[in-house]
């Protein structure tokens, strides 16, 4: 069993900091869950440009308030306490932050916690993801 506090793990190098977000992540591809947990902070106004081509993610809105839009149909959803989206077609979109978000992610298949976005948004599988 694994136990871990949001608290302990902010204080490591589980917790990366980007343009207009952070994100600590709880769980990692070395735990052998099969997915990667993280607890992300989606700073006031921040608009993420973004498109996991070799992920699927569920975000879970903890608390604050947004939007996310759906660059292949055009349609905004608005994001609150309890909201919860998943990207099951690689969904490329757009989050705005109204206020700060927490959110909590959720990605299949897990990151190893190295990852930075590329100019599309994605994260980038490494070469023993693409072998499998
Ligand atoms: C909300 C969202 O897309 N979060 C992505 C996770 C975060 N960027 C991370 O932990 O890499």
């Amino acid at each position: 069993m694994l136990v871990r506090r949001l608290k302990d793990a902010e204080k490591t190098d589980r917790k990366i900091v980007s343009e207009g977000w952070d994100s600590t992540r709880l769980l990692l591809r070395n735990d052998n869950m099969g997915f990667s947990f993280h607890i992300t902070t989606i700073y006031r106004g921040a608009e993420l440009h973004l498109h996991y081509q070799n992920h699927l993610e569920s975000v879970y809105c903890v608390s604050g308030y947004g939007s996310i839009e759906d660059l292949a149909t055009g349609e905004v959803h608005s994001i609150e306490p309890g909201t919860i989206y998943a990207l099951d077609k690689h969904d490329k979109h757009i989050l705005r932050a109204d206020e700060e978000m927490k959110m909590a992610c959720v990605f299949n298949p897990p990151l190893h916690g190295k990852e930075v976005h590329n100019a599309e948004g994605a994260y980038e599988l490494d070469a023993e993801e693409v072998k499998d």
